[in-house]
């Protein structure tokens, strides 16, 4: 069961599938999955409202019943800003979320980024003008000239940079990819035409690259902040389901 607050967004169907881009669908959908974000909702729908002036875009939040209440602040802010909310009734993963605010949506332009400002707001616009441009796929890279983490222990970089090896060694079109894992990235809704997505872990971005239909991909630096407020919920089940996934897309050439 999945119960939809739409506010100030004119969709009316409850089965995505069945949506067309009408006149009022937004140019851009910019999907962000949370789990217990209430002190960061406010300042990332601020912040994006500001980069967002100029371009027709919603936010679509997908909240896994959040015990402290972050879709009640979302709600509140749906009263004043393109902001939409998608409950679902317990914590079902983060890219099973993701994948639930694409599916809602027949943006053509869509943008999958974190509630907790570790993922610059400020490049959403930059992202969407590359697509605007051709590209099909962009994505914020730590690991492009420019690109960075803050405040990370030499261990946990150990760790990227091994899943990321991982990630080129087992997923062939992610080999030109420089970062593979981000969670912040942009498409052109058309490049998972009749592609089905089944991540439920952190790293669904993998999983676009092995399936989707995309030519032009490219990557723009991003400075991957320390979380503003609460906890990250990267734990050992993740590091696990990333495991399945790369075994799920080894047979993707
Ligand atoms: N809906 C939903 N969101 C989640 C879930 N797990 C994590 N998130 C959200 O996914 C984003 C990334 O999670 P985070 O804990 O910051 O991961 P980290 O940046 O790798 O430490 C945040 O916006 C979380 O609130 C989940 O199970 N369901
Ligand atoms: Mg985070």
């Amino acid at each position: 069961m999945v119960c939809r607050c739409v506010c100030r967004v004119h969709i009316t169907s409850d089965n995505p599938s069945t949506k067309m881009i009408g006149a009022n669908e937004s140019l851009v959908s910019i999907v962000i999955p949370t789990y217990n974000e209430k002190e960061n909702v406010v300042p990332i729908i601020h912040n994006l409202h500001s980069v967002m002036q100029k371009i027709n875009y919603r936010i679509i939040f997908v909240d896994d019943s959040s015990p402290d209440g972050t879709a009640a602040v979302i709600r509140m802010m749906a009263n004043s800003y393109p902001v939409e909310l998608i409950m679902r009734p317990r914590k079902m993963g983060l890219g099973s979320a993701v994948i639930t605010g694409v599916n809602s949506t027949s943006s053509p332009f869509i943008v999958v980024m974190d509630a907790d400002l570790q993922h610059d707001p400020n490049l959403v616009s930059i992202m969407v003008e590359k697509l605007t441009a051709g590209f099909d796929l962009v994505i914020a890279s730590r690991k492009v000239q420019g690109g960075r983490v803050v405040g990370w222990s030499p261990e946990r970089k150990i760790i990227s940079d091994f899943a990321t090896y991982l990630a080129h060694l087992f997923v062939p079109r992610a080999k030109n990819i420089k970062d593979p894992l981000s969670g912040f990235f942009a498409f052109k809704r058309d490049i998972l035409r009749g592609v089905s997505l089944e991540s439920r872990g952190f790293k669904l971005l993998l999983e676009i690259l092995a399936k989707a239909h995309y030519k032009r991909v490219c990557e723009v630096p991003l400075v991957f902040r320390e979380r503003r407020t609460g906890k990250s919920k990267l734990n050992l089940n993740e590091y696990l389901l990333f495991i399945l996934l790369l075994i799920s897309l080894a047979k993707y050439k």
